[in-house]
């Protein structure tokens, strides 16, 4: 299915971005699995595998993709990966610091300054922690987080974030596609549209007493885009556990919709015939549709999302950056929107 570029798009400078690389022309299954297998020859090192295939070993080493390269800066546990062979999973953009994408937040439960998650968050209590996976699925599942943890491998995946107030950060997380969790329920066919959860407690959240937003946090996704491979399931940042303010213990990222999107600390998935609105839907619907796929030619009604500031680069006086069709991902997934009008789906 041909990613569908109307005249508008076209006309925009970024259009250009609407191409493929070769590793992105490779059809993915095999692509995925070369990826896959060297990443298991890595693994077995100088195992009876390698040993009997010498050569699998020498394409092994000289494959440096197969094993995350982002350092720890922080304090927080660590959590080991491989480089994703997913493509398009790794941004080759200038990676924002752990102290930019740890400080400056929107986690509107602990407030709706920038700076009140990484003040308040440290009373989240991420253990223990269960996430429900029910509605139209064959297995309904209550995972805990260690099981969260095991289910699938871990890989460090560098997207670019794009907050639709007009900021970005380029993030690398660790975590899993969150198709791997969402097979483990076995979707039925009626599940046409997931739901995402997030926790609510006044207890631990003080701006859950706020009314900003109705609470829990919802948000949701159309079937086919949960189940794409670029919509992780994030565990961690920077080879660490996340921190609080960043949607510990687990949190969505849908690289190429705006960040409110991605929720935090989700409790529960639900799989569902019809959509239900998110949070933001609710609170504003002139303002926020369901889609909010990144679009350089939709405006925001209130500003222009044509450009943005890259967090930490510069400050405020510094150069926007143009914001770039899905962010930079419709190589990846333009066909999922292919003949739909995004002016109207935005
Ligand atoms: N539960 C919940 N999830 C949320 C939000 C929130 O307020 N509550 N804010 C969203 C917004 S607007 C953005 S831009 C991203 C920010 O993620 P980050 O702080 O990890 O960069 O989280 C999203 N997920
Ligand atoms: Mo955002």
């Amino acid at each position: 299915m041909p990613f569908i570029l109307t005249s508008r798009h076209a006309a925009h400078p970024d259009s250009g971005r609407v191409h493929a690389v070769p590793s992105e022309i490779t059809p993915q299954a095999v692509y995925t699995n070369r990826r896959q297998w060297l990443r298991e020859a890595a693994l077995l090192g100088g195992g009876v595998m390698t040993s009997a295939l010498p050569w699998a070993r020498a394409q092994a080493q000289s494959a440096p993709a197969t094993s995350a390269t982002v350092t720890r800066p922080g304090k927080r546990a660590a959590l080991s990966a491989v480089r994703s062979a997913v493509p398009g999973a790794l941004a080759v953009d200038k990676l924002t610091s752990y102290e930019h994408i740890t400080t400056y937040n929107n986690f509107y439960e602990f407030g709706t300054d920038k700076s009140d998650p990484a003040e308040y968050a440290h009373t989240l209590k991420t253990r223990p922690w269960t996430l429900s996976i029910e509605g139209e699925v064959g297995r309904p599942l209550k995972l805990g987080l260690d099981d969260l943890l095991k289910l699938g491998a871990m890989e460090e995946r560098i997207y670019r974030l794009r907050c639709v107030e007009g900021w970005s950060m380029v993030i690398p997380w660790v975590g899993y596609s969150l198709s791997t969790l969402l097979q483990r329920a076995q979707p039925t066919s009626r599940a046409k549209f997931v739901e995402f959860i997030s926790l609510a407690d006044a207890q631990q959240m003080p701006g859950v007493r706020s009314s900003v937003l109705d609470w829990p946090y919802v948000e949701g996704l159309r079937i086919d885009e949960a189940m794409h491979p670029l919509t992780l399931m994030a565990f961690g940042l920077y080879g660490e556990v996340l921190p609080p303010q960043n949607g510990a213990p687990l949190r969505l990222v849908v690289p190429w919709k705006y960040g409110f999107k991605s929720a935090k600390s989700i409790v529960a998935i639900r799989l569902t015939e019809k959509p239900r609105p998110s949070s933001w839907m609710q609170a504003n619907p002139r303002e926020y549709g369901y889609f909010s796929n990144v679009n350089p030619t939709v405006d925001h009604p209130r500003w222009s999302q044509a450009t943005e500031r890259r967090i930490g680069e510069g400050g405020l006086f510094a150069p926007r950056k143009p914001t770039l069709m899905f962010n930079g991902y419709a190589a990846q997934v333009g066909s999922l929107y292919a003949g739909m009008d995004l002016r109207k789906y935005y």
